[in-house]
């Protein structure tokens, strides 16, 4: 789990990557909406099993990658059977 704001509205919001069949497969980010006090879960990927069962997230960093203001994500994902990490992008727009 990591926390940013990534609706640029001041309240913090965070991301996980949520487990299946004990991997972690699924990014999802919840938004704060402060007007319902509660959050607005979004995922990024579609449809929501975004890797096959040989690979998994292992860890994502919150970052303004191409510096427009905006929160992005950078995650990990580790493929088992070719034994390789990959390091992948969310980028708004
Ligand atoms: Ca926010
Ligand atoms: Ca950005």
């Amino acid at each position: 789990m990591a926390y940013g704001d990534f609706n640029g509205d001041k309240a913090v919001d965070f991301v996980t990557a949520t487990s299946s069949n004990s991997n972690s497969k699924v990014i999802k980010i919840y938004l704060f909406d402060k007007s319902t006090d509660d959050f607005l879960v979004i995922y990024p990927c579609n449809p929501v099993h975004c890797y096959g069962s040989d690979t998994t997230i292992v860890n994502i960093i919150p970052v303004d990658i191409n510096y427009d203001g905006m929160q992005d994500i950078i995650y990990i994902t580790y493929e088992s059977t070719s034994n390789t990490y990959t390091v992948n992008t969310l980028i708004q727009t």
